[in-house]
């Protein structure tokens, strides 16, 4: 499917706020890609589809899981915040036809993170934070340093995503912490 395509089934199967919000990570990512040597239509592409599943239910999406036979761990399969990263990744290849490696594991790990991520993982994982329709506390902080130094902005992104998580007494993701970690290592 040609990205114009891409971009309509979204429009029909996204709430307009999500749409709104897949289009500034696409923006978002571009740019990072620019700016941080990464393949930008990559970026593009990735920032368009990384939410490509957010809006299925929960059993919407196991029926997709099982039938690409993915394997998960139970604790991902019981949460759609957290699923809907692995979904979307299957869908980029069987509903859109994008079979590329590095785009889906983009969208596979934009949740999450995970150690050893590469360019684009990172660059989908910090778009998805800072694009411009998101307004949490600390994001400009954030938007600032992604102008100066990737690695840092990624590792306050997942910061402030654990705090969060802390806050509300929430199960934090073993790939979560150990992603975040990787990226204290990284800049030490
Ligand atoms: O899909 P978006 O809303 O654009 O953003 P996202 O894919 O980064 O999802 C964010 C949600 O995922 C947010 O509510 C925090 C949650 N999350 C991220 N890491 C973890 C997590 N939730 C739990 N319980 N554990 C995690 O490790
Ligand atoms: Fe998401
Ligand atoms: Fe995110
Ligand atoms: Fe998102």
């Amino acid at each position: 499917m040609d990205l114009i395509d891409i971009q309509k089934d979204l429009k029909k199967i996204l709430s307009a706020k999500r749409y709104r919000h897949s289009a500034g990570v696409a923006d978002s990512a571009r740019a990072l890609a620019d700016k941080y040597g990464a393949n930008a239509e990559k970026a593009y592409i990735a920032g368009w589809v990384h939410d490509c599943a957010k809006e299925l239910s929960l059993s919407e999406m196991h029926d997709i899981v099982n039938e690409h036979s993915l394997r998960l761990d139970k604790y991902v399969l019981s949460s759609k915040a957290l699923l809907h990263g692995p979904v979307g990744s299957i869908l980029c290849e069987t509903k859109y036809g994008i079979d590329d490696k590095d785009i889906k594991s983009a969208i596979f790990y934009h949740t999450t993170g995970r150690t050893n991520m590469t360019l684009l993982e990172k660059i989908i994982f910090l778009a998805d934070y800072i694009e411009p329709s998101r307004d949490f506390p600390g994001v400009d902080t954030i938007r600032k340093l992604a102008e100066k130094d990737l690695n840092q902005a990624v590792l306050s992104a997942y910061n402030s995503t654990i705090k969060h998580l802390i806050d509300q007494d929430a199960y934090i993701y073993d790939l979560t912490f150990l992603g975040r970690n990787d990226m204290v290592l990284l800049i030490d």
